[in-house]
């Protein structure tokens, strides 16, 4: 079969072959996988919180509800992916299994599951029809089944995943959750199971399955291996945040899914051993199943672009739950809410307002100028020579500009190798810093409190563990 390069892979290669020719940059530190690197385009996408609690009114189902509550009466996958589309969500990730063990789909594997159709084909089916992809939330804990705890249940929760990585074509995130409250149903034993997190599940084995079955799907858990949590409910990391990541267990040994040091997700760790960027999951209203008691705490689009700047904004991504109702459907203050959320953040980055400025930068390595910063790409970029750490570039607009949000990226597949930076602007015929960060990675952005409004803007990188290389600079202007 013919293989022609995508994109991508040219100028991966063109990279590699200007390394051999000595002028491209060394990569340093961990780098990310090309599954990785698909996965930092996402930026923002969907979780669907739906099963029997949807209709229990409760956010860990016990495992002993009877499969008839189970009664969406207008469900409609088509509808709710397009007011997902609409609110600008790139992927949709659905709980196929919550804790409570009821399963979405016509699974082989037990009979606590739905007693008509199919939803996991449904929204996947709608999904690739809209252009969206699609991930799959399987809990580990489930409180229904009468094996769980023995060995028997992990062969249990490896064909379930087995299912549903092969019956609904091409997925491409597969989600582990770490939570456990012990207690359930277990096929009526109604007692409390304690397991061992460090060694019940054998995630190793089991994300080798997921590699086998499905090699671009990346691997959410709180340990990885693709993506991390970011050790929060509450949709943001911090305003220093690295894409690489070591955990550690809560004693200071070995980690595994449930069995870390939470918070440090939020952080990562500077020069980790593992590309391992935080996804940055938060409901758009307070639970993560729909309750009527609810519909009127949803988060305005205010709150949402806020939460946008402090997840996609900080090198990681946005996962936004919305969850469906008990007719099938997202709800209507949801759907308008995803809606202008989603049109703020296409008029927000529809252009970028530096796009024709005349760039300046010092210790430029030749082949790679700094004018790329501006042509849209993550694929191109600007790079100074080997020992020149701290670096600066200069933009000069065509006009007087008025912005409120930078946009910055490195490029990537080289590392993150910027520490620190400053961004001025020009006023009263002198330069005025107007904000200063740490880590870039593969996105940045920085929303001024007020608007700027000049001619000339320059990028300072203030520290650096290797010659920056940065793919996009951009100002914006927020639509309101
Ligand atoms: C948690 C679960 O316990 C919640 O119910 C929800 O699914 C959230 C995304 O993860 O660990």
């Amino acid at each position: 079969m013919a293989h022609f390069l995508s994109r991508r892979e040219f100028f991966v290669a063109a990279s590699v072959s200007a390394a051999v020719a000595g002028s491209a940059p060394a990569p340093y530190g961990a780098l990310p996988s090309k599954r990785q690197l698909q996965w930092h385009e996402l930026e923002a996408y969907a979780f669907l919180h739906f099963t029997v609690n949807t209709f229990t009114d409760k956010e860990w189902g016990y495992g002993d509800e009877e499969l008839s509550v189970f009664n969406p009466t207008q469900f409609d996958a088509d509808a709710i992916v397009s007011a997902l589309k609409a609110g600008g969500m790139r992927q949709v990730i659905l709980t196929c299994k919550h804790h409570d063990g009821f399963c979405l789909w016509p699974t082989k594997t037990t009979d606590h599951h739905l007693l008509r159709g199919d939803i996991v084909k449904d929204v996947s089916d709608a999904a690739r029809r809209q252009g969206l992809k699609f991930g799959v939330y399987l809990s580990p804990w489930d409180r229904n089944n009468a094996a769980y705890g023995t060995p028997a249940y992990i062969e249990i929760y490896r064909a379930q995943l087995r299912e549903l990585l092969t019956q609904y074509g091409a997925i491409h995130e597969v989600w582990h959750d770490g939570a456990n409250g012990g207690d359930g149903y277990y096929g009526g034993a109604r007692e409390k199971r304690t397991i061992d997190k460090r060694t019940y599940y054998d995630w190793p084995k089991t994300w080798d399955l997921v590699r086998s079955l499905q090699p671009d799907a990346v691997i959410f858990s709180d340990v990885g291996p693709d993506l991390r949590w970011v050790g929060n409910e509450k949709g943001y990391a911090n305003d220093t945040c690295w894409e690489t990541y070591d955990p550690v267990g809560p004693d200071g040994g070995p980690p595994a899914p449930g069995f870390t040091r939470d918070k440090e997700g939020q952080t990562g760790t500077r020069n980790g051993t593992h590309w391992m960027p935080p996804e940055c999951d938060v409901s758009i209203r307070p639970g993560w199943f729909w309750h009527e008691s609810e519909n009127g705490k949803v988060k305005t689009p205010r709150q949402l672009m806020d939460l946008y700047y402090r997840s996609a904004g900080r090198g990681g991504s946005m996962l936004l739950n919305v969850p469906p109702d008990r007719r099938g459907l997202l709800y209507e203050a949801d759907v308008a809410s995803l809606k202008d959320f989603g049109a703020m953040v296409r008029g927000t980055f529809q252009q970028n307002l530096a796009a024709k400025a005349k760039v300046k930068a010092s210790h430029e390595r030749s082949g790679f100028p700094a004018a790329n910063l501006l042509d849209g790409s993550r694929d191109t970029y600007w790079a100074t020579s080997d020992a020149v750490r701290l670096a600066h570039v200069e933009f000069t607009l065509p006009e007087q500009t008025t912005f409120n949000v930078v946009r910055l990226r490195e490029y990537i597949p080289l590392g993150q190798r910027i520490d620190a930076f400053e961004l001025d602007h020009w006023r009263n015929g002198a330069w005025e810093p107007f904000a200063r960060a740490t880590s870039i990675g593969s996105c940045r952005l920085i929303r001024t409190d007020a608007d700027i409004t000049t001619t000339r803007v320059r990028l300072r990188i203030t520290q650096s563990a290797a010659c920056p290389a940065l793919s996009d600079f951009g100002l914006f202007r927020e639509a309101s």
